[in-house]
């Protein structure tokens, strides 16, 4: 078992286990036994290829065996950055099968996050596609190697230059034995992060696989589901909610979209009758910008599932007209927790709830700011524990005692009205992030590279309102005096500092001082408000 993640106390474990929660499988058995019932049928299609449930159980056997050959074990930590390709899934269950860890990074992460990700997980190897949307991630792997001493390997999808090609590990399968128990570590998901840099999320086979059974039941998923998989496959909505691994666990069928755009998504929805999709709000504005010029047909779509960030009611009440299909909101997190609107809900509940708790062993509360439970219909913040959510991070003691309570709740960070029958409004947040359209952004994390600009006395990062994306970021900056430094050169420094580009400030504001609260930190609160009224006038 890995080292420090802490787990269940023993009671719960025990309670999951008899209430046949965890069913104490693994990944590997999971494909093993879908490749049994389901030899034959369609498990993946990328482009022109479709993989079967029996190759594909084929493939990872043979990859198996070349990992082990390079020396990768159990409990090595692998930081994937891959786009939704096949090989994702082979080279993701190869090390399930193995006991190793993927560590779950995006194709939008640059050397700030990987460097980061191999170090702090003392990563034995990264595994990468050669280029993709025309960047090199070579080049990052000769950052990583720099950076952290544990990387041994980096294994190449493509052109592998001086690196692994990952071709090359597809050998013959030997007859090992390995020790995989469904209570370990499956892999190392990413928080959005709030204080500082992104903490690592240890989910269990027992844990995950429980998410996607109920996922399952709630989203009707079975071995008729066709999924189309538009936003980055490695995000935990896409990844489980019900997303790629729920539709392998149905034994259904994944259509793998090298991304979001109508362009790319419409076809295949009409040519691989695409059942049930998910996406992030800003993209259902789009697609149902779009769908009114492009003649698609759409008449296989049951479900669109929007998530990740908050979706507005006049949004959500045009998906059904447009699409023909049923809306399904979901409101969930990388830690655990996932709400769904049920697909047999009324409209309003669809429309205005982000959903309630898929399992019957979630446990909510809603608190005020003394931990104290407040009523139905009041907002206050949401704290959750059950047997899909985790009792701590990775390696991250001092945080886990602020960030769970001494009874195991996760504190959410999100602000939260529940209404009589359970369904969950999500009304803002106190965590110091960023929701960029579902794309999250730790204050903190950037506040701490501009500090490390010379020009720089102090920073705060905001949210401030966008109608596109919802939020974007907004970094108020205080220069040093004299100094006469601009936006785009503080922009370009960031970049050059090698951090993704939706972490880079959208806005940049100087300004002589912050407004402090009556305890002398500053006031987000104020930064936010002065921000929105800024833009109210530009806008009027
Ligand atoms: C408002 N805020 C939301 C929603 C997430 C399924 C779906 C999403 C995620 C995800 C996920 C929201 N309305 N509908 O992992 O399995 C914000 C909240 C939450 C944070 C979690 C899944 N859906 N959010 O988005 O770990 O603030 O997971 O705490 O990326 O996104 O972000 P993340």
């Amino acid at each position: 078992m890995l080292k420090d993640c802490p787990l269940w106390p023993k009671e719960f474990q025990e309670l999951y286990r008899k209430e046949g929660c965890w069913r104490g499988e693994t990944f590997g058995e999971m494909l093993e036994k879908r490749a049994n019932s389901y030899g034959d049928c369609v498990a993946l299609t990328c482009g022109a290829r479709n993989v079967s449930y029996a190759e594909l159980d084929k493939r990872v056997n043979e990859l198996v065996s070349g990992f082990l050959a390079i020396g990768l074990k159990k409990n090595d930590r692998v930081v994937i950055q891959l786009p939704n390709i096949i090989e994702f899934f082979e080279v993701c269950f190869a090390l399930f099968k193995i006991g190793a860890l993927p560590v779950f990074a995006l194709p939008t992460h640059r050397s700030s996050e990987i460097n980061y990700f191999c170090q702090f997980a003392e990563a034995t190897a990264y595994v990468i596609a050669d280029k993709h949307a025309g960047f090199d991630y070579r080049s990052l792997a000769r950052q990583a190697k720099q950076s952290a001493p544990s990387l041994k390997h980096v294994i190449v999808v493509g052109d592998s230059q001086e690196f692994v090609n990952l071709s090359t590990l597809y050998r013959k399968p030997i007859q090992k034995k390995l020790e995989v128990s469904p209570s370990d570590i499956a892999f190392l998901q990413l928080s959005g992060g709030s204080t500082g840099l992104s903490k690592l999320i240890p989910r269990t086979h027992d844990d995950y696989i429980y998410s996607l059974r109920t996922s399952n039941e709630v989203c009707g998923m079975n071995e008729k589901s066709v999924y189309l998989c538009a936003l980055p496959v490695a995000h935990n909505f896409p990844l489980s909610s019900p997303g790629v691994l729920g539709t392998l666990y149905a034994g259904g069928r994944v259509v793998l979209s090298p991304g979001p755009s109508p362009d790319q998504a419409f076809p295949l929805i009409e040519k691989e009758r695409v059942t049930i999709t998910a996406l992030v709000p800003p993209l259902a504005l789009v697609w149902l910008e779009a769908k009114s010029s492009r003649h698609y047909d759409f008449s296989s779509l049951r479900v669109m599932q929007v998530g990740g960030a908050k979706l507005s009611a006049e949004v959500a009440r045009r998906i059904k007209p447009t699409f023909d299909c049923l809306l399904q909101q979901v409101f969930g997190m990388a830690e655990g927790l996932v709400n769904y609107t049920r697909l047999d809900d009324d409209e309003e509940t669809i429309i205005f709830t982000q959903g309630k708790p898929m399992s019957p062993y979630d446990e909510i509360r809603v608190v005020d700011d003394n931990d104290e439970d407040i009523g139905i219909g009041k907002v206050g913040h949401l704290l959750t524990r059950g047997p899909y959510t985790i009792r701590g991070y990775y390696k991250a003691e001092e945080h886990n005692a602020k960030a769970f309570t001494t009874d195991g709740f996760y504190r959410t960070g999100d602000l939260v009205s529940v209404d009589s029958k359970g369904y969950l409004t999500v009304e803002g947040r106190d965590k110091d992030q960023i929701n960029r359209g579902g794309e999250k952004v730790a204050a903190e994390e950037v506040e701490n590279h501009l500090l490390a600009h010379a020009d720089i006395h102090d920073v705060a990062i905001v949210a401030m309102p966008d109608q596109y994306l919802g939020e974007r970021s907004c970094a108020f900056v205080i220069r040093r005096p004299h100094s006469t430094i601009a936006s785009n050169e503080l922009k370009s420094f960031l970049k050059k500092r090698g951090l993704a580009t939706f972490k880079i400030p959208d806005r940049i504001e100087f300004v002589e001082e912050f407004p402090y609260t009556p305890l002398g930190k500053v006031s987000k609160n104020k930064l936010r408000q002065q921000i929105a009224d800024q833009l109210m006038k530009t806008v009027n």
